[in-house]
């Protein structure tokens, strides 16, 4: 049973790659134009380091991503399955987000330019760029952005109707999973309607783009 969702990011794989560029900076011949490189790369570090959450991953890339640090850390990380991600975001919750019957800018990164049902979430504020994780407020569960920023992946085959009661990860090769897996949550290009808690996307496997990301499980 999974009563907690970790997020994780690929933080540790970036800042060494980042240092990585910074030592090949710094021996450099040419000191002065060396050092304001360096000083580029150190803030590049800043921006990596600032903990927005990895995009333009695609399933594929998140499943081995969790059998990877599972591997690592000896501990069962995956990604959640669609109802998992669901409980999770609504965290209590039964309004169609879990800020209530409207989400705004200051609480949620979206596409301000839109409305929702018209409760007030068209503020005009439309970031066009992730943010770092921790940034705005939690959910009553702690959890950062599950509404908005980036979309998340699961590990649940799309399926439709759907009974929100799967307990059954994906595996790679299902050779019945269907061509589609499940994404939640809306991203920072979203309209409010997008972040809504019930709202269902669905992408390839193997497709990527800049507005979707993913957050992993732990099975305790
Ligand atoms: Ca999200």
């Amino acid at each position: 049973m999974v009563d907690a969702l970790r997020l994780s990011t690929l933080r540790n794989r970036l800042r060494c790659r980042v240092d990585k560029a910074r030592r090949s900076v710094s021996g450099t011949r040419h000191g002065g134009r060396a050092r304001s490189i360096h000083q580029g790369s150190r803030d590049a570090a800043r921006i990596w380091n600032c903990c927005r959450p990895v995009i333009n991953v695609s399933w594929d890339d998140a499943t081995a991503y969790a059998a990877w640090l599972a591997e690592q850390t000896g501990r069962p990380y995956r990604l959640p399955t669609e109802a998992e991600w669901e409980y999770a975001a609504r965290a209590g919750t039964d309004s169609p987000f879990w800020t209530g019957a409207c989400i705004h800018t200051d609480q949620a990164n979206y596409d301000g330019n839109y409305d929702y049902n018209g409760c007030g979430a068209k503020t005009g504020v439309y970031r066009q760029q992730t943010l770092p994780v921790d940034s705005l407020a939690a959910n009553p569960w702690g959890l950062h952005h599950v509404a908005g920023n980036v979309w998340e992946w699961t590990c649940s085959a799309y399926a439709n109707p759907y009974d929100g009661k799967e307990t059954v990860c994906i595996r790679k090769n299902d050779a019945d999973a269907g061509p589609n897996r499940v994404i939640r949550g809306g991203a920072w290009n979203s309209q409010p309607a997008g972040l809504r808690s019930a709202y269902r996307g669905t992408f390839r496997p193997s497709g990527r783009f800049d507005a979707l990301g993913f957050r992993l499980a732990q099975d305790l």
